[in-house]
C-alpha cells in the first residue's frame, strides 16, 4: 500500500428526517452489511465503529413555514456535529453514514470549526446531483436535505445557520460541487448570487471528468483539510438506484471511480460523509456495495498499475 491513512471512526446517523422519502434511516446498516468497515481494515486502516447516533424519530409531517421537521433536523445535526467534532479533536477521520443529506450541515459545521482551530485551509467537495442550496422561500418541498449548503453559507433558520456558534460556518469559496444536474429555479438564482463553484454534468461532458476534477482540486496544499460530502445520488441511477431522488445523466461507474482516485491522490481527505443511500429502494444492497467500492477508491484502491 503506497500511503498511510489516519485512523478512521465510523458514525451512523440513521435518519431520514430531511428527506422526501423514508428509508435513508437504514443507510448506515446497509453500508455496514456491504462491508464498509472490513474493506477499510483490509486496506490496512485502523477502523473503529462508534455505532449509531440516537436522535428523534421522524414524525412524517407536512412543512411548517417552508421546513419539514425543523426541530428534529436541528437535533440530528447537533448530534452529528458533536460526534464528528469529537473524532477530529481525537486526531481521527470521521466517516458519517447517513441518513439523508441534511446531516452534511452538522458534519461540515464541525469540520469548519476544526479547521479554524487547527489553522487549516478547508476545501469541501460536494458530490451530488443536487446543489442543496434551497431556502424556505424557494424550496419546492420543504425537505431540509435540499438546504444544507445554503445553511452552511449563512442562509436559513438561525438554529441551523448558527449550529456551531457564528454564521456563516463556511465561505462559499471553499465549496466545489461536482455532478450537479438538478437545481430548482429559485435555487439557481441563489447559486449564481453566491458564486458557487459548480462542475455540472454539462461541463463534465464538455471537458471530461479528469479536467473537471483537476480544477476542483486546484490549490490544495499540505495544509488543506479536504472534506468529501458524497451524496450517493451523485451517481447515475443505472449504477446507484437505491436513493430517493434519482436524476438521470450522472457519472458512470468509471467516472465516479476516477473522482475518488483523484481525491485519494491528494492525500488530503480528512473527513467524509456518505449520504442518501435508501435500502428500501435498492435491490440486493447493490447500491451500498457500489458505495463501499467507491470509498475503497477514496482510500487508495486503484488499478494494479498504480497501487
Ligand atoms: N431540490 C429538491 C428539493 O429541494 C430535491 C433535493 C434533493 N436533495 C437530495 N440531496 N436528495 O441532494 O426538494
Ligand atoms: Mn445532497
Ligand atoms: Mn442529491
Ligand atoms: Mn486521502
Amino acid at each position: 500500500m503506497s500511503r498511510r491513512y489516519p485512523p478512521v471512526s465510523i458514525i451512523g446517523a440513521p435518519t431520514d428526517i430531511g428527506a422526501g422519502d423514508r428509508g435513508a434511516r437504514l443507510g448506515p446498516e446497509a453500508l455496514r452489511i456491504a462491508g464498509l468497515g472490513e474493506a477499510l481494515v483490509a486496506r490496512g486502516i485502523d477502523v473503529v465503529d462508534r455505532g449509531n447516533l440516537d436522535g428523534p424519530r421522524n414524525p412524517w409531517l407536512a412543512p411548517v413555514d417552508g421546513y419539514r421537521h425543523l426541530a428534529e433536523v436541528v437535533e440530528w445535526n447537533r448530534l452529528a456535529m458533536e460526534a464528528v467534532g469529537a473524532e477530529l479533536r481525537a486526531g481521527r477521520m470521521p466517516i458519517l453514514l447517513g441518513g439523508d443529506h441534511c446531516l452534511g450541515l452538522g458534519s461540515i459545521t464541525a469540520v469548519a470549526r476544526h479547521c479554524r482551530d487547527a489553522g487549516k485551509q478547508l476545501r469541501v467537495l460536494w458530490l451530488d446531483a443536487h446543489a442543496d442550496f434551497n431556502t424556505h422561500e424557494v424550496t419546492p418541498s420543504g425537505n431540509v436535505h435540499g438546504m444544507p449548503v445554503a445553511c452552511l453559507c449563512g442562509m436559513g433558520p438561525r438554529e441551523l445557520t448558527h449550529l456551531g456558534g457564528d454564521a456563516p460556518a463556511i465561505d462559499p469559496a471553499v465549496i466545489r460541487q461536482i455532478g450537479i444536474r438538478s437545481v430548482d429555479e429559485g435555487e439557481k438564482r441563489l447559486v449564481k448570487e453566491y458564486g458557487l463553484d459548480v462542475y455540472d454534468m454539462r461541463y463534465i461532458d464538455e471537458v471530461g471528468m479528469r479536467a473537471a476534477m483537476e480544477e476542483a482540486l486546484d490549490g490544495i496544499d499540505d495544509n488543506t483539510h479536504l472534506h468529501v460530502s458524497f451524496d450517493v445520488d451523485f451517481l447515475d441511477p443505472s449504477v446507484a438506484p437505491g436513493v430517493g431522488t434519482t436524476v438521470p445523466g450522472g457519472p458512470n461507474y468509471r467516472e465516479a471511480s476516477l473522482v475518488m482516485e483523484m481525491i485519494a491522490d491528494t492525500g488530503r481527505m480528512g473527513s467524509l460523509d456518505i449520504m442518501e443511500l435508501n435500502p428500501i429502494l435498492d435491490a440486493n444492497n447493490a447500491t451500498a456495495l457500489v458505495a463501499v467500492d467507491l470509498v475503497e477508491s477514496l482510500f487508495g484502491k486503484s488499478t494494479l498499475m498504480r497501487d
